[in-house]
C-alpha cells in the first residue's frame, strides 16, 4: 500500500491533532451516530493509555472512540477521496457520518477507505474511529481477556511490552485521481558500475505509465515508458550502510496523452544476499551492530513522534550503530524513510511475538499448554499472520534500508508443531519478496538439537540471556554456555548467525565493585563477555543489544516500571555501557572484528 503524498495531482490533509475521545459505554450505543459525550480529548498520534489520569481509561478493555469534524476541500470535486489510517492498534473501525467505511484487524499496518460516495467537496463530515485493544488467540500478537474472581476483566499477553493502543500514527484525508498509481514495486540489481532498477506499476483505471529516475541533484539519469521495465543507471551511486544515496523515481499515469497522476518514490540501488555464512550488502560482507528497539516513550506510549525519531537516530549514530530490528512489530513508515535517507540498516519484524506458551510457563513454573493448538495458535491465527505478512511486505518492500524480514520473535520453535504453522508463512514471504533474506529470532528454549525452523530461514538470529535469566551473576559460566551453543548452531547449519537480543536489566545510577546484576558495571561486563565470544565465531554476522532504551511493560512482579535493559534510559540518557559500545562499534563500522 503506497504511503499517501501530496503532488500536483494528489491532495493531502493531515488529520493529526486533538480528537474528541470516549470509552465505549453500554449507555451510548452506536457512538458514531452523534457527537461523542463528555469533554475528553486525545492526541493523535499517541497511544491513549498514558494520556489520562483516570485508571478506568488506562485499564479499559475493548473499544474506545475518537471523533472529529473534517472539511473536504471544494477543489477536490471529481477526485476520489480517501481516508487513510497509518495504524489503529489493534483493530479499527472507521465511520463517515453514520456509515461504516473501513474495518481492519492488526495494529501495526495501515488501511484506507474510499469515502467518495459518503462525502461532498466543500462540506464537513463527522469522522469517527473506533479502536479496540483486545487481543485473542486469533490475533497477531496473541492475548487473552480473562475474568478474575472479583469479576474484573484483565487482558493478558505473552509479550514483554505494554499493550499500548489507540491511534499511535497519523491519519490522512487524501484526494486521488480516477486514473492513478495504485502500487509500485522496485527491485534493484548491480552489474559492475551499472545499476539496474526493475520497476512495476499497477494503475487504478485505464491509462499508460511513464517513469523518470533522477539523481540527488535532480538530473534525469534514466526514463522509460510502460507499466514495467528496467532502468539502467550508468556509474551508479549505491545505497550503502552509513552512506545512503537515494534516486527519485517519478511515476506518471497518463490517459489520452494527459497527465492524470504523479507519484514519487525514493529509490536506493543496492543488493542484499546471503552466501555461505556471510550476509552481503552490495556484495560486501556486512556486520550488524545496533539494537532491538521499541516504539516507546513516556506519555505518548507508541505514538510516533518526529522529535524522538531524530533524536533516536542521532543516538544510534553517536554510538556507532549501523542497524536495528523493529522489534516486535512494524514501526511507523516515517522510521523506515528516515533509515533510507540516513543509511541505517533495518531488520523488519512482524508483530508475531508471544506465540510461545512456554515463556509464561517458564516464569510461573506451570506446565505450558501447547502453543500450536485449537485453543492457542490455530488456523485462524495462522491466517491472521499470513495477512499481516502480506500487509507488511506490501508496505515496506521498496525501502532500501530493509535488508531482511524477521517473521517472528521467540516462537516455540522447539515444538515440532511450529513447523506446520510457520512453513507456509515462510513460503508466502518468499513468494511476496524473493529478494530479501528471511530470519526469525529464536528463543532460548530452542537449541540446535530441538529447533524445528532454522533450516527454513537464511540467517539464524538468536536471543540469549546467559548471565541474566540463566546463570545470573556468573559471567564465566555464561561465556562457556554461549560459546558452546553458538558453535553448535554454526556447525549444524553453516548459515550466518547473529544475536538479536542480549543484555541485562540495569538501574541507571546503580553501581558496585562486585559483579552485581542490575548495576551499570554488570551490564558492561555482560556485554563484553558476549563480544569476546562473538569475535571467536567465524559465522557470526552481527550483534543487536536488547534494548536501545528502557521501555514500558505490563505491570507485574517481574518488572519495576518496565524493562530496564536499555543502553539508554527511557528518556534517552546513556548508561555507562553506552561509551563501551560506542568505542567497539565505531571501530567495527560494518566489518566483522578480528578475534581480540
Ligand atoms: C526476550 C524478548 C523481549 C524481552 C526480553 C527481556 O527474549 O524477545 O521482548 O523484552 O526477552 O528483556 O526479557
Amino acid at each position: 500500500m503506497l504511503k499517501p503524498q501530496s503532488t500536483a495531482t494528489r491532495g493531502l490533509i493531515n488529520l493529526d491533532g486533538l480528537w474528541r475521545f470516549a470509552l465505549d459505554a453500554a449507555d451510548n450505543p452506536q457512538p458514531w451516530t452523534r457527537r461523542l459525550p463528555g469533554r475528553l480529548e486525545a492526541a493523535v498520534p499517541a497511544s491513549y493509555n498514558d494520556l489520562f489520569t483516570d485508571a478506568a481509561i488506562r485499564d479499559h478493555i475493548g473499544w474506545v472512540w475518537y471523533q472529529r469534524e473534517v472539511e473536504v476541500p471544494l477543489g477536490w470535486a471529481g477526485e476520489r477521496i480517501v481516508v487513510r489510517l497509518d495504524s489503529a492498534t489493534h483493530e479499527g473501525r472507521v465511520y463517515v457520518g453514520d456509515a461504516l467505511v473501513a474495518e481492519h484487524v492488526g495494529g501495526y499496518t495501515p488501511f484506507a477507505a474510499d469515502i467518495t460516495e459518503h462525502v461532498t467537496p466543500g462540506e464537513r463530515f463527522r469522522l469517527t474511529v473506533g479502536v479496540s485493544n483486545v487481543l485473542t488467540n486469533e490475533t497477531i500478537p496473541p492475548g487473552k481477556v480473562a475474568v478474575g474472581m472479583s469479576g474484573k476483566e484483565s487482558l493478558t499477553y505473552l509479550h514483554d511490552f505494554y499493550n499500548y493502543a489507540g491511534l499511535a500514527r497519523s491519519v490522512w484525508l487524501c484526494s486521488v485521481p480516477e486514473v492513478s498509481v495504485d502500487d509500485v514495486t522496485i527491485v534493484t540489481r548491480v552489474d559492475g558500475g551499472t545499476g539496474l532498477v526493475d520497476y512495476s506499476v499497477d494503475l487504478t483505471g485505464e491509462g499508460e505509465v511513464s517513469v523518470v529516475l533522477r539523481d540527488e541533484e535532480g538530473e534525469v539519469v534514466a526514463s522509460a515508458e510502460g507499466a514495467s521495465g528496467t532502468l539502467t543507471v550508468d556509474a551508479v551511486h549505491l545505497w550503502q550502510p552509513g552512506a545512503a544515496y537515494l534516486y527519485e523515481l517519478e511515476i506518471e499515469a497518463l490517459a489520452d496523452g494527459d497527465t492524470r497522476d504523479i507519484y514519487r518514490l525514493p529509490v536506493g540501488v543496492r543488493t542484499v544476499e546471503v552466501k555461505g555464512a556471510e550476509f552481503l550488502i552490495n556484495g560486501e560482507p556486512f556486520y550488524f551492530t545496533g539494537f532491538g528497539k521499541h516504539e516507546d516513550t513516556a506519555v505518548r506510549g507508541k505514538g510516533h513522534d518526529d522529535a524522538y525519531l531524530v533524536h533516536d537516530f542521532q543516538l544510534m549514530e553517536w554510538i556507532g550503530a549501523n542497524s536495528f530490528r523493529t522489534s516486535h512489530y512494524p514501526y511507523a513508515e516515517e522510521v523506515y524513510e528516515f533509515a533510507d535517507r540516513h543509511g541505517i540498516v533495518v531488520i523488519d519484524e512482524t508483530a508475531a511475538v508471544g506465540l510461545n506458551n512456554e515463556v509464561a510457563a517458564g516464569l510461573t513454573g506451570q506446565q505450558a499448554p501447547p502453543t500450536f493448538s485449537d485453543e492457542a495458535c490455530n488456523d485462524a491465527s495462522q491466517a491472521a499472520l499470513a495477512q499481516h505478512v502480506r500487509e507488511l511486505i506490501a508496505r515496506d518492500k521498496n525501502h532500501p534500508s530493509v535488508v531482511m524480514w524477521c517473521l517472528t520473535n521467540e516462537t516455540a520453535s522447539n515444538d515440532p508443531a511450529s513447523r506446520a504453522y510457520f512453513e507456509p508463512i515462510v513460503e508466502l514471504a518468499r513468494e511476496l519478496d524473493p529478494t530479501r533474506p528471511l530470519t526469525y529470532a529464536a528463543v532460548m528454549f530452542a537449541n540446535p538439537d530441538n529447533d524445528n525452523l532454522a533450516d527454513l530461514f537464511d540467517v539464524i538470529c538468536l536471543n540469549r540471556y546467559y548471565g541474566w535469566y540463566v546463570t545470573p551473576g556468573d559471567l564465566g559460566t555464561a561465556e562457556n554456555f554461549l560459546e558452546r551453543e553458538l558453535r553448535m548452531w554454526a556447525d549444524k547449519y553453516g548459515k550466518p548467525l547473529m544475536m538479536t537480543e542480549y543484555g541485562a536489566d540495569t538501574m541507571s545510577g546503580m553501581h558496585s565493585v562486585w559483579d552485581q546484576p542490575w548495576t551499570e558495571e554488570y551490564q558492561d561486563d555482560l556485554l563484553a563477555t558476549y563480544h569476546r565470544v562473538f569475535d571467536r565465531i567465524p559465522e557470526f554476522v552481527g550483534e543487536q543489544v536488547w534494548n536501545f532504551a528502557d521501555f514500558q511493560t505490563s505491570i507485574g512482579i517481574h518488572r519495576v516500571d518496565g524493562n530496564k535493559k536499555g543502553v539508554f534510559t527511557r528518556d534517552r540518557r546513556p548508561k555507562s555501557v553506552a561509551r563501551t559500545l560506542r568505542k567497539r562499534w565505531s571501530e567495527i563500522g560494518t566489518t566483522k572484528p578480528a578475534e581480540g
